[in-house]
């Protein structure tokens, strides 16, 4: 790749034009991509992991319709994703196996177990809410189809945040074992919610490059600033407390101090020794080999078909 090459590309990502398949890019800005939309696809797809384990037991009618639409949204925005990832040349077979072992990755919040229905409520507001943040700018990150699935995504993940706080606000104003619940579910779940948007920015090795590229828009530290400060004042509005004795608003910079996160638990997650990650993984793994003769019927039915096509 010449450096007029690399200047070229530059300059259209800083004149906001939208890179499509079709175009020239160097390769680093491929492989970011296929990382990056292939990552995300992964924890839409394991991230209905936690929530479908209770769809069976959703306390009403009503709720269970909800999270039953929630977790297919989730399947959805899998697809979008992988179909947006396809586009640079990856299948979604290597993607699937890249997941399997262990070389690509999912989001870290994903391998923490459900215990309570409280923590389906934490995930809609907490988790939900941490995606819509970091993914509202990808709207406007510079590889087209990221940009437009995002569009859709994000729409539905706001019906998600609001599914999840209704949850939280009907179990706080409930009984006082359902408002202790809902407080169990927001502290195991708010620092891993916090670490969902990776590595603080000195520790965040694909920042740069991906902020000079318009893939990011914001650094990870920006953007769980921006959470924290939604965040805060929706607790406080349900009665609930945030797990940080260090929460303190700061006037000077007009968003909340926090207390240090545990980025040795992130780590540990990361490497696969997250409470669920060996579950998530077996659960993946089944459902690829599971579905191993569905795949071979669509390439025995396409092979038929190519004949006939031919004559
Ligand atoms: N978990 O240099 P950076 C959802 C990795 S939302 C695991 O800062 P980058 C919706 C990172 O990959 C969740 N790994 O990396 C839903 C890199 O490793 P690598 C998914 C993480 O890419 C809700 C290394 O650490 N959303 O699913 C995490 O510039 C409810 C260094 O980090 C997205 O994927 C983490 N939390 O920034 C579904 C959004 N953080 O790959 C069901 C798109 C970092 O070099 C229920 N992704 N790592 O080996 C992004 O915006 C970015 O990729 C970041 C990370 C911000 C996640």
């Amino acid at each position: 790749e010449t450096d007029a090459f690399l200047a070229a590309f530059q300059a259209r990502i800083d004149a906001e034009e939208k890179i499509e398949p079709n175009d020239p890019m160097p390769e680093g800005y491929r492989r970011t991509l296929v990382r990056q939309i292939g990552q995300h696809a992964h924890s839409e797809i394991v991230g209905m992991l936690p929530e479908g384990n209770w769809v069976t037991r959703a306390p009403s009618l009503r709720r269970k319709v909800a999270l039953l639409a929630k977790v297919q949204d989730e399947g959805g925005h899998g697809l979008y994703l992988y179909a947006a990832a396809e586009t640079l040349g990856v299948s979604r077979e290597e993607m699937t196996e890249q997941l399997l072992d262990g070389r690509a990755k999912y989001s870290s919040i994903f391998n923490y177990p459900t215990q309570t229905w409280a923590d389906i409520g934490a995930i809609g507001w907490l988790v939900d809410g941490a995606a819509i943040m970091n993914q509202i700018p990808l709207c406007r990150c510079s590889y087209g189809p990221y940009a437009r699935a995002m569009i859709r995504v994000c729409k539905e993940e706001s019906f998600h945040q609001r599914q999840g706080y209704e949850i939280m606000m009907t179990l706080a104003q409930g009984t006082e074992d359902q408002r202790e619940m809902a407080q169990d579910a927001l502290n195991r779940w708010w620092w891993p919610s916090l670490m969902m948007f990776g590595p603080s920015d000195k520790d965040s090795v694909n920042s740069d490059q991906s902020m000079k590229w318009k893939i990011k828009r914001f650094t990870n530290d920006e953007l769980r600033q921006k959470f924290i400060d939604a965040t805060v004042p929706q607790a406080e509005k349900i009665g609930l407390t945030v797990p940080d004795p260090d929460l303190t608003w700061n006037e000077a910079k007009g968003g909340y101090d926090h207390g240090p996160i545990d980025w040795s638990e992130f780590k540990r997650v990361l490497k696969g020794e997250g409470p669920m990650n060996r579950d998530r993984i077996r659960a993946r793994q089944k459902a690829w080999d599971d579905g191993a003769w569905v795949r071979e019927a669509a390439r025995a039915h396409a092979a038929k078909r190519q004949p006939a096509a031919l004559a």
